[in-house]
């Protein structure tokens, strides 16, 4: 399918193809059917948002070949290799939360697969009403639109295919293996780097759309983090030693993403949860899990086939989880 595009990005994908050669100002304005004044205009906002582009009075317009590509919207649509996720991209250079706005987008009637991705979040949401820091220039903040129609009741299962796919993509990338956190948090030798907020619109018996929101913390340097994090959370970044293309991540996030909602839509949660357990390295561990209405301290078992926590209390009975953050003891 070929959507009309902006000139302007029409611009930037012939200066790309153009490897860093000229490109005449007459080549552009027939390429896209405009003036030239028109082309120089979209030159203007192709700069605008962030590209390096060189202008010769006689050659015409070239991207500089040293510029590192901005991290935006259509850098990311030009990495994409999936079918339906990213396939409408928001992007934001700043945003309250993507989270509020992929809700607003969801309740507009965008279809399944709208991403809104934000360079900085001004109001980053964790879960029950926590902040997630999200400075600019550094990370991914992605919130993705699903209509998958299921019971509300089985849109917990969407944490874990989030969970795999992000554990999956920062996996490729990074050193050491990714260990998720039940449920929803993603650590590189045992710190946070990244976390997972579902939200859903629904009725009773069906879910009218969900919200993953993903933070992942790629670039930012341990150093940045705000202080009473730096003993917490950590970045890809900090275990690579060498800064990633943010663009090129959220497109392999939302390839691994597609691949593991296609298999929990077609085969069930039951191979996403075997995909989640291979990240998970509490099973024998001491934990104490805080949920609003409860401490359960004992020996983590494992979880059950709906993602439940499974811990061994003192008394010996096992105790099944289903909300709440874990802290590991020992
Ligand atoms: C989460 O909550 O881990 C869910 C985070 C989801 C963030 C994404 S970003 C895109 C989308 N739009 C949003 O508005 N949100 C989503 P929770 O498990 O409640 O963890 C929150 C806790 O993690 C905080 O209380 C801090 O202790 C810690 N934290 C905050 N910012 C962090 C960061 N950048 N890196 C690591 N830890 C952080």
């Amino acid at each position: 399918m070929r959507v009309k595009v902006a000139a302007e990005v029409e611009i930037i994908r012939l200066l790309k193809a153009g490897k860093g050669s000229y490109i005449s100002g007459q080549a552009l304005s027939s390429a896209l059917g405009v003036s030239r004044t028109a082309v120089w205009k979209h030159i203007g906002k192709a700069r605008e948002m962030g590209y390096s582009i060189e202008a010769s009075p006689s050659k015409g317009y070239r991207l500089k070949a040293s510029s590192a590509p901005p991290f935006n919207g259509v850098e990311v649509s030009s990495a994409l290799s999936t079918d339906f996720i990213g396939r409408n991209i928001r992007f934001y250079p700043s945003v309250d939360s993507t989270n509020k706005k992929a809700f607003e987008l969801g309740r507009a009637g965008e279809p399944e697969g709208t991403v809104v991705i934000a360079d900085s979040q001004t109001g980053g949401k964790g879960r029950l009403g926590r902040k997630w820091e999200s400075p600019a220039g550094v990370n991914l903040y992605t919130s993705i639109l699903l209509r998958p129609g299921i019971p509300p009741a089985r849109a917990h299962n969407l944490t874990f295919v989030s969970a795999v796919a992000v554990a999956e993509t920062v996996g490729r990338l990074s050193p050491v293996r990714p260990v998720v956190k039940w449920p929803n948090d993603i650590l590189l030798d045992g710190k946070k780097t990244a976390g997972i907020l579902l939200e859903m619109d629904s009725e009773p018996d069906r879910v009218h759309f969900i919200i993953a929101g993903i933070g992942v913390n790629i670039n930012i340097k341990d150093a940045d983090l705000p202080a009473p994090l730096r003993s917490t959370a950590t970045s890809l970044y900090e275990k690579r030693g060498e800064l990633t293309d943010r663009a090129g991540f959220a497109a392999a996030l939302y390839s691994d993403f597609e691949k593991w909602y296609k298999v929990y839509m077609e085969q069930g949660f039951s191979p996403v949860m075997e995909a989640w357990k291979g990240y998970f390295a509490s099973t024998g561990r001491p934990v104490t899990v805080r949920s609003l209405d409860a401490v359960t301290e004992g020996v983590c078992t494992g979880v059950d086939a709906d993602g439940a926590l499974l811990v061994r209390t003192f008394s010996g009975a096992v105790e099944r989880v289903v909300s709440g953050d874990v802290e590991q003891r020992g």
